[in-house]
């Protein structure tokens, strides 16, 4: 198959006629389809559009642009099955999460076409006699949104959805590993009544991102990837003073305390330690355990690490399926190595897979790493594999502490029987999420989703906190004393 972009509303070739491939991480024999490889001229022509589309777009009551966006989620909806299966033969989670990808799709379109018909303001007195004062959310006009490939349908519904609903349009660039499922979704779009222009997306690689970080007439950037190249997106929109907002790392950390259902706990390290093989910004990668249980839950944990079942994510039978690339997978492997080196103990795992059924895909065994110190880099750097790091622990305070002690803030849990300890730690943690006994993924639509430090910007997708990156506040106020009024002084 032979994908192509999308520029105002026509289904279009990279003007060079490059393409790049889109293969099964699974099984790299099974060719999935080319995409376009676009040029920075491509990115600039969709801009154009998107900056054409703008003027009647931002027109369109809300209400109405929000009908369309209700019409694409039961679009999605119907056709779940199909995206799924696709999604995972270009990303490799296992079916049951790419339904789940899927489904947080359709939730956030949903969720977000309701704010068609409220999309509050303010109103307040004013100080003046005869005078109205109210604030109103106005559109910023075209967003760049700059999607990976862990969520391949997810966060572009995430970025796209809030956009229009406040009367935005948008230039997407999704990951090149996974641009089918970004195309589903926008073929949706097209289909639900989107107008030309208003939706836009185009396929490749720094090219593009470069361009649409530096056009002067893209408003607003929208970004979730690597805090590497969350700073490079920064320093781009910087000079145009762009609307930015980052999405990035993480290192995120389940405490569990001696008081803890042990059983609980380990499900929930399973989960969020190898759940998508890791490849979450919110992975639990580091469990910082009360030194009272840690054996106990440490030869538990390892041996329920071996039993799970890492293979192609299509085989129902499957619990883990590959990293997204060779490059990924070597970055894996070279934290393996690492973290030997700094003298931690690789508990199980710490090999790539190379079996018959693995042979074509980048596959790696669950790991465990015990005995690892918070100064070690497995314990700081973010992974984003199947890794997990094991730092024991003495107290409430010291997790706590060791919790705090990386440069990102994204997520974090508590495993704890005491409402005390629960609510210290609630109130303790630094990060943008956190949880009391569940893992440290799992967040929901309707509530903010970001991180602190360097894992943010200050901003929050999801929840009514999105609206905040995609509209502006514009206070009016409205004498009808037929007079001059000076605020402040009369
Ligand atoms: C991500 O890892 O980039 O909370 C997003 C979660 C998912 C979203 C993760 N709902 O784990």
């Amino acid at each position: 198959m032979t994908y192509l972009n999308y520029i105002d509303g026509q289904w279009v070739p990279a003007q060079s006629g490059r393409t790049i491939e889109n293969r099964n991480p699974a099984n790299t024999a099974d060719l999935i389809g080319t995409f376009p490889d676009s040029s920075a001229d491509d990115a600039a022509r969709a801009v154009a559009a998107a900056r054409r589309a703008f003027d009647s777009w931002r027109l369109v009551p809300a209400p109405k642009r929000a009908e369309i966006l209700f019409k694409a989620a039961q679009i999605i909806a119907d056709r779940k099955e199909t995206f799924a299966r696709d999604m995972t033969r270009e990303m490799g989670k296992v079916l049951d999460e790419t339904r789940g990808d899927v489904q947080e799709a359709i939730d956030m379109t949903y969720f977000l076409a309701g704010e068609g018909r409220r999309l509050h303001g303010q109103t307040a007195p004013s100080e003046l006699r005869d005078k109205f004062a109210m604030s109103i959310r106005q559109p910023v006009g075209v967003c760049a949104l700059i999607t990976p490939w862990n969520f391949p349908m997810a966060i572009p519904s995430w970025k796209i959805i809030p956009a229009l609903v406040c009367g935005n349009t948008v230039v997407l660039k999704p990951s090149e590993l996974t641009p089918l499922s970004a195309l589903h979704f926008v073929k949706v779009l097209e289909e639900a009544g989107v107008p030309p222009g208003v939706v836009n997306m185009v396929t490749g690689g720094p090219a593009v991102g470069e361009t649409l970080t530096t056009h002067p007439d893209v408003s607003v950037v929208s970004f979730t990837g690597s805090t590497a190249v969350g700073k490079l997106v920064n320093q781009n929109c910087a000079p145009h003073f762009k609307k930015v907002h980052l999405e990035m790392g993480g290192k995120n950390a389940i405490m569990i305390l001696d008081d803890a259902v042990l059983e609980l706990a380990l499900e929930g390290c399973l989960w969020g330690g190898f759940g998508t093989t890791g490849q979450r910004c919110t992975a639990a990668s580091r469990v910082i355990i009360h030194e009272k249980v840690h054996d106990r839950f440490v030869e538990q944990f390892i041996e329920r690490a071996k039993a799970l079942r890492v293979g192609d994510g299509l085989d129902p039978q499957m619990q883990v399926g590959p990293s997204i690339s060779e490059k990924q997978l070597e970055k894996v492997m070279g934290y393996v190595e690492i973290g030997k080196q700094e003298g931690a103990t690789v508990a199980c795992g710490g090999r790539r897979l190379t079996g018959a059924a693995h042979a074509n895909g980048f596959f790696h065994e669950p790991t465990i790493f015990t005995g690892v110190t918070r100064s070690m880099r497995i314990a700081r750097e973010e992974i984003f594999g199947p890794v997990v790091s094991v730092i024991k622990c003495a107290s409430l305070d010291e997790a706590v502490s060791i919790g705090n002690d990386v440069v990102y803030g994204l997520s974090a849990s508590i495993y704890t029987q005491d409402i005390n300890r629960a609510f210290q730690a609630m109130r303790d943690l630094y990060t943008g999420i956190f949880y009391v006994n569940a893992p440290t993924i799992g967040a929901e639509v309707h509530l903010p989703f970001g991180g602190t430090k360097a894992t943010g910007n200050g901003h929050r997708e999801a929840g009514l906190a999105s609206l905040d990156v995609f509209s502006e506040w514009k206070s009016i106020y409205v004498d009808f004393s037929g007079k001059l009024q000076r605020a402040q002084i009369d």
